[in-house]
């Protein structure tokens, strides 16, 4: 067993015999209530969920086992010469609740490098899809393609005791995180640079070396990489894709079923593909203008006819924050330090001047502030990723880290099937008259 397997199961045993003690002498404390409106919009707020990696406060933004975006930038390990923290470090630091050394965060990049082999079998069903499929659908496909390589479906239909379930879901888990960054730049390269795929690099470490497959060797993209794949891995444990994942999770299906699954949500425009809308917004109104800059005034004008025509301004508000998100002040520092005078992030920037103001006039935006999304675009653009529609697919291979991260937790915790009571308006309306109790099954 490697050495962060073996720590992470001494981590395990205790946080499991702390649940355990939870349960037995607090289990039936209650944490919340819920109300019929949330019932109806979304179950906002309700808290229901275990999730340790990361943790979300509505004005401060994430923090990862304690740490603010600000302070893994400074704390975690660098790559040599970089500015940037290696991805590697956030998921050793997700996974273990404690700050990598350079040592783990080295090891950690070259078992993902020996472990990413992709099988033929995968690309082929990539290649099976028309060109025009969208990459969200593609790497799903890979995705769902790779699922014959699990050693949890395999253990589980020979047979295995529940107490080793989390032993394959780590190395499941492992395996996908190392094999990811293959099948989205294979997808990039087949759908947009004339199927001219590159090889690994086994001596780079995983944000620069899915640079590299994707081809990109700038130095400055390598940086952006690392800096995007560690602020998109995890937002705690109830949002779309982190949901999705535990629940699917849950029912014992594999890794790679269950992160399919959390994807298949990433993919929804009110989530992550929110990425690429920004990018699409910007260049229809652009478009609309009649190429250039606009001007304040004008872009005020375009988000008033995006609400008037009843769609969402792209890129803002949230779900649980209330401030700007930390991760667009995270990019916003990375682009004006490496590209300020950049003509689509000076956009990004003015558009940030206008919209809160507008969602906070109109009144019905509960935050009119950026999320993650508004900004990460203009910066791909800037190193010449243009092809809008795969930006999703670079959050998703970031957003591994944090779920696969979960999951692992969740099998070493033996977290039980998710299966929230639902009732019918009917119910509702009996209820409300007094007939039905609330606990009723
Ligand atoms: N533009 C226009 N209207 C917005 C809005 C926006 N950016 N954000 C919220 N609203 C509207 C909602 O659509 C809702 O309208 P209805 O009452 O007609 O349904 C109303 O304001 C209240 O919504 P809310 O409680 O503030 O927000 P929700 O928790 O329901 O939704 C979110 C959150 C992110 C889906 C929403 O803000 C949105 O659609 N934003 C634009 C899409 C986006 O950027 N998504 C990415 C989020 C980050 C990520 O997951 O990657």
């Amino acid at each position: 067993m490697s050495y962060i397997k073996e720590k992470f199961k001494v981590k395990a045993d205790e946080l499991s015999t702390e649940v355990k003690d939870l349960l037995k002498n607090h289990g039936s404390k209650v944490i919340g209530d819920v109300t019929i409106a949330q019932a109806y919009q979304g179950m906002r707020g309700i808290t229901g969920l275990v999730t340790e990696t990361s943790l979300l406060d509505a004005n401060e933004g994430i923090r990862f086992r304690g740490y603010s975006i600000p302070e893994l930038r400074d704390n975690l390990p660098k790559a040599v010469g970089g500015a940037e923290p290696l991805p590697e470090g956030l998921f050793y630091l997700m996974l273990m609740g404690e700050l990598p050394t350079e040592a783990d965060v080295q090891h950690l990049s070259s078992v993902w490098a020996r472990r990413s082999h992709v099988p033929n079998h995968v690309f082929d069903a990539i290649e099976a899809l028309p060109i025009t499929t969208h990459p969200m659908t593609m790497f799903n496909v890979g995705i769902m393609a790779l699922q014959t390589e699990s050693l949890f479906a395999k253990a589980y239909a020979e047979g295995i005791n529940k107490k080793d379930y989390w032993s394959y879901m780590y190395e499941d888990s492992m395996n996908l995180i190392a094999r990811l960054p293959r099948v989205a730049a294979y997808i990039y390269r087949r759908k947009y640079k004339n199927g001219q795929h590159i090889q690994p690099d086994g001596l780079l470490d995983w944000g620069s070396n899915f640079a590299h497959m994707l081809g990109y060797d700038d130095e400055g993209f390598k940086e952006l990489m690392r800096l995007y794949m560690t602020i998109h891995a995890d937002h705690e444990g109830g949002n779309v894709s982190a949901h999705t994942t535990h629940l699917v999770g849950s029912a014992l299906s594999d890794a790679y079923q269950s992160f399919a699954a959390g994807m298949n949500g990433l993919a929804g425009p009110l989530h992550g593909l929110a990425n690429q809308e920004v990018i699409r917004w910007i260049l229809a109104m652009q478009e609309e203008l009649g190429g250039g800059t606009p001007t304040k005034e004008q872009i005020e004008k375009y988000v008033r006819k995006t609400l008037a025509d009843g769609k969402v301004v792209p890129g803002y508000g949230h779900a649980v924050l209330r401030k700007t998100d930390p991760r667009f002040t995270a990019q916003m520092e990375f682009a004006k330090k490496h590209l300020p005078e950049d003509e689509l992030v000076k956009i990004v920037w003015m558009v940030y001047d206008v919209v809160p103001g507008v969602l906070t006039e109109l009144g019905k935006a509960k935050n009119p502030w950026p999320n993650v999304d508004a900004h990460s675009g203009a910066l791909l653009v800037h190193y010449g990723m243009v092809e809008y529609e795969f930006y999703t697919v670079l959050f998703g291979v970031s957003r591994a880290l944090g779920v696969l991260a979960s999951l692992c937790w969740d099998r070493a915790l033996g977290l039980s099937i998710e299966r929230p009571k639902s009732v019918t308006t009917e119910w509702m309306k009996n209820f409300v008259e007094g007939k039905v109790e609330a606990s009723a099954e």
